[in-house]
C-alpha cells in the first residue's frame, strides 16, 4: 500500500449541507407528522451531517395525495414540455454536480472520483436520455397513445443513492408519472438536494415527493392503496415481502434485487487487461454493487498467474478518505453492512478457504474493509452463494467453458456476469448460455442510460434504462 502522495481531499466546504430537513411533499419541505428525525452520518468520519424528517403513515398519505392531484396535469401536459422539465434538471445536475459529487461521497463513503467520474454524469445522462422520449412515446412501437399509470411509489437502496433515484425518476416523469420516492435511511441527502433541484427546475409541485425515514417508511409507501406502481432496488428478502404486499393488487411491479455475478476468465484472455476488469468488477464503489464480479471464475491452466498478477494489483489499492481524489476504496456505508461483510467473511474461513488481502491501515474511525480474495473456494461455501455487498472476491477455477457456465449460473441470482476472452465466438457462445440480464465481454460495470438494465432468477424483474425502462411506466 503505497502512501507517498497525498493530494489535498475535496473540500466538503463546496457543498452546504443545512442541519435539518424535512420531507419534501407538494413542492415543500416540512416536518413529518409525528415529529420524528433521525440522523445521516458520514460513514467515513461518524460525524453527524444531518438531522433528518423521518416520515409515517401520515406522511406518506399527504405525499400520495400530493402526487395524485399532481398527476392529473402533469400527466395531461404534451410530451415536449414534460422533456423540457426533464432536460432542465439534466442541466441543473451537471451545474451542481460537484456539490452533488462531494455530498453522495460524505453521505455515502464512496470514493470522490467515483461519484464524480461516474455516478453525477450518469445521474445527468439519465435524465438527458429520458427527457428526449417524452414527446416520442407514441413512435417507440407501442401503437400512437401509450398511457402513464399515475402514481408511482418508488424505494431505492443505499449504494447509488443518486444514481437509482435517477433510475427511477426520469422514467417515470417522461411518461407522464408522478412519484413518491423514498431513498435509504442511510442515504437521505442526495435526495433531499434533489427535491431542491426540483425546486430550482421550477416543476410543478407534487410530481415529485421525497419522504426519508427507515424500511417502516418504504413498507407503508408500497402498501398504499393510491399506489399504482411500486419500483424497487434493493436485497432480495425485502424485495418478496414486497411482492407479497403487492400480490393481488392492480398494482403494477419492478424489482432489482441482488446479484452474485461470476466473472470468467479464459487462459486467452490479456491478463492486465483481465485483472483490471477483476478489480473494477469487485472494489468498485466499495462491492457494494448488486452486479459485482464478486465470483472470479479463472481457467485452471492460467489461475496461478492471474492471481499473482491480481494481488499484485490489489496492493496499490488506496482505502482512505472518501474525498481523496487518489482513493481506490472508500467507507462501507454503515456500520450494520461491515457487520454483515466481516460476518461473511469469517464465514469463508470457517469454512475452509484461504483469505487474503494486502498490508492495509485502515482509518481509526469510521466503517472500513480491506480488499480482500478468498481462494480455495468451493460451491457450496457461503461465500461462494450468498451476496456479500462489499470488497470480498471469492476465487474457483475451471478447466471448460461448459463448466465455466456451470458455476456461473450455479446461483439463485441472475443480474450479470463478465467474460474475458480473445474469441469473439465463445462470447457469444457463453452469453447465450449464462442466465444474466448483463453480460460484458472484456469489460465490465459499464453502464449507459441506453441499455436496459435488470435480472433474472432472484435477482428480480423488468428493466430500468433504455426503451426497455419506459415500459414498467406505461400501460401499453
Ligand atoms: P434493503 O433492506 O432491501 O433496503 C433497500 C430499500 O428498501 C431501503 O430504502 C430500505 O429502507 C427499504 N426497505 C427496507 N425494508 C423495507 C420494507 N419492508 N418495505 C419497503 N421498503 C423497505 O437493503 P439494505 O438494507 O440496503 O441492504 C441489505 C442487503 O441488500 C445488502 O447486504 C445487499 O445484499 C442487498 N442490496 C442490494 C442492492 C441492489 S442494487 N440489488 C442494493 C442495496 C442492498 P432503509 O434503508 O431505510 O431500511
Amino acid at each position: 500500500m503505497a502512501f507517498a502522495y497525498a493530494p489535498a481531499p475535496e473540500s466538503r466546504a463546496v457543498v452546504d449541507i443545512a442541519p435539518s430537513y424535512g420531507l419534501f411533499i407538494d413542492g415543500e419541505f416540512r416536518e413529518a407528522a409525528g415529529g420524528k428525525v433521525f440522523k445521516s452520518i458520514s460513514p467515513s468520519s461518524e460525524e453527524v451531517l444531518s438531522e433528518v424528517a423521518h416520515a409515517g403513515g401520515d406522511d406518506v398519505d399527504a405525499a400520495v395525495k400530493a402526487a395524485r392531484t399532481a398527476y392529473s396535469s402533469w400527466s395531461a401536459l404534451p410530451g415536449a414540455e414534460r422533456g423540457k422539465y426533464l432536460f432542465r434538471i439534466a442541466r441543473i445536475i451537471q451545474e451542481r454536480s460537484r456539490e452533488l459529487a462531494v455530498l453522495e461521497s460524505l453521505d455515502n463513503g464512496k470514493p470522490i472520483r467515483e461519484s464524480r467520474d461516474t455516478d453525477l454524469p450518469l445521474v445527468a445522462a439519465h435524465f438527458f436520455y429520458y427527457a428526449g422520449w417524452a414527446d416520442k412515446l407514441s413512435y417507440a412501437g407501442w401503437g400512437p397513445d401509450p398511457r402513464p399509470l399515475g402514481v408511482a411509489g418508488q424505494v431505492i437502496p443505499w449504494n447509488f443513492p443518486l444514481l437509482m433515484l435517477a433510475w427511477k425518476v426520469a422514467p417515470a416523469l417522461a411518461c407522464g408519472n408522478t412519484v413518491v420516492l423514498k431513498p435509504a435511511e442511510t442515504t437521505p441527502l442526495s435526495a433531499l438536494f434533489f427535491a431542491d433541484i426540483c425546486r430550482q427546475a421550477g416543476l410543478p409541485k407534487g410530481v415529485v415527493n421525497i419522504l426519508t425515514g427507515d424500511g417502516s417508511t418504504g413498507a407503508e409507501l408500497v402498501a398504499h392503496p393510491g399506489i399504482d406502481k411500486v419500483a424497487f432496488t434493493g436485497s432480495t428478502e425485502v424485495g418478496k415481502a414486497i411482492a407479497r404486499t403487492v400480490a393481488g393488487t392492480d398494482k403494477k411491479l419492478t424489482l432489482e434485487l441482488g446479484g452474485k455475478a461470476a466473472n470468467i476468465v479464459f487462459d486467452d484472455a490479456p491478463v492486465d487487461q483481465a485483472v483490471e476488469g477483476i478489480v473494477n468488477g469487485i472494489f468498485f464503489n466499495q462491492g457494494h454493487v448488486c452486479c459485482a464480479g464478486s465470483r472470479l471464475l479463472v481457467q485452471e491452466s492460467v489461475a496461478d498467474e492471474v492471481l499473482d498478477s491480481l494481488k499484485r494489483r490489489m496492493a496499490t489499492l488506496r482505502v482512505g478518505d472518501p474525498l481523496d481524489k487518489n482513493t481506490d476504496i472508500g467507507a462501507i456505508n454503515s456500520a450494520e453492512q461491515l457487520a454483515r461483510i466481516t460476518a461473511l467473511a469469517d464465514s469463508g474461513e470457517a469454512e475452509g478457504a484461504e483469505r487474503w488481502a494486502p498490508a492495509c491501515e485502515l482509518p481509526s474511525t469510521g466503517f472500513w474493509f480491506a480488499p480482500t480474495l478468498f481462494t480455495g473456494v468451493t460451491q457450496a461455501h457461503r461465500i461462494a452463494r450468498e451476496e456479500i455487498f462489499g470488497p470480498v472476491l471469492s476465487v474457483l477455477t475451471f478447466r471448460t467453458p461448459a463448466e465455466a457456465v456451470e458455476k456461473a449460473n450455479n446461483t439463485p441470482y441472475g443480474l450479470s456476469a463478465g467474460i474475458w476472452t480473445e474469441k469473439g465466438s465463445r462470447i457469444l457462445w457463453m452469453a447465450d448460455k449464462l442466465r444474466a440480464g448483463v453480460v460484458w465481454a472484456n469489460t465490465f460495470n459499464k453502464f449507459d442510460p441506453t441499455s436496459p438494465f435488470g435480472g433474472f432468477k432472484e435477482s428480480g424483474f423488468g428493466r430500468e434504462g433504455g426503451r426497455h425502462g419506459l415500459e414498467a411506466y406505461l400501460n401499453v
